[in-house]
């Protein structure tokens, strides 16, 4: 071969290679199309953006353990009481760290915000819900975002399932008869919540009585809108952002591996604080 032409050849040759290995190197994953049509769900607007990795330290808080008689003002965002990977394989990492870091702490921020300097700072958040239909939507939106989710990630445990036990153990086989007649008709409620929303637990404050129930968005018991109003003692999330990643549209086997991990000794708990309150 001509020296000229080999060398043309090799400085073809060398130049695609390059180009090409460029191209791989900066080559960007394509964007998941979305392959249904589902229903929209309303997200904050900062959540537009990839994950970022954020140490999980965050400042313990007054209202760990569902104490909520401080004034809204004062309450802060709680930690996470667990790892993000620790409820694998019932829910996975990425979806607990874009839930609690980002919806999470989005509504909290944005409670914050709706309250700061208005006379609802000095009210304790139960106060506000129970006059919700009296205050502006973003109070009622992102409280309730804030307050349902600190209640939902504390009834959920990686050492969680089983049966309650107790007092809560004995009113459930009064009220609903055999442990699974409850859990069917919890998984009924929250199977049947169109759209997004919550299934609930509550105490009935005038009798003591156990009651199941669903809301709309970030509603919950303890708002004067429910039709039913008590004390939240567990929570489902059944907003897509819960189980999407994950399980896309099968809200029922999210909802079925949700019993693995749910926290019994802090609902009965909770039972117990609601009970004595009545
Ligand atoms: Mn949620």
């Amino acid at each position: 071969m001509n020296k000229k032409i080999f060398l043309a050849c090799f400085v073809a040759f060398a130049a695609t290679f390059s180009t090409s290995s460029f191209a791989q190197a900066v080559k960007v994953k394509p964007v998941k199309k979305q392959t249904e049509a589902r229903p929209v769900e309303t997200t904050p607007s900062d959540l537009k953006t990839d994950v970022i990795k954020k140490p999980m330290l965050i400042p313990a808080s007054g209202n760990q353990g569902s104490d909520w008689s401080s004034p809204a003002g004062e309450l802060a965002f709680p930690a996470l009481p667990y790892a993000y990977d620790a409820l694998e394989p019932a829910i996975d990492k990425l979806t607990v760290e874009i839930h609690y870091d980002r919806h999470h702490r989005a509504y909290y921020n944005n409670f914050a915000k709706a309250i700061s300097g208005t006379e609802f700072a000095s009210m304790p958040i139960t106060d506000i819900f129970a006059k919700i239909s009296d205050m502006p939507v973003s109070v009622r939106n992102n409280g309730g975002g804030f307050y349902n989710h600190v209640i939902y990630w504390e009834n959920l445990s990686p050492k969680g399932g089983g049966e309650p036990g107790g007092e809560l153990a004995e009113m459930i086989k009064k009220q609903f008869g055999e442990y699974t007649k409850f859990v069917e008709k919890f998984e009924d409620a929250a199977k049947t919540r169109f759209g997004s929303g919550w299934a609930w637990l509550s105490v009935d404050p005038k009798n003591g009585e156990l009651f199941i129930s669903s809301s709309p968005n970030q509603d919950n018991p303890l708002m004067n809108t429910s039709e039913r109003m008590g004390t939240p003692i567990l929570a489902l999330d059944v907003w897509e952002h819960a189980y999407y990643l994950k399980y896309q549209n099968k809200r029922a086997d999210y909802i079925s591996a949700f019993w693995k991990i749910v926290n019994w000794p802090v609902v009965e708990k909770r039972y117990m604080q609601a009970k004595s309150k009545k």
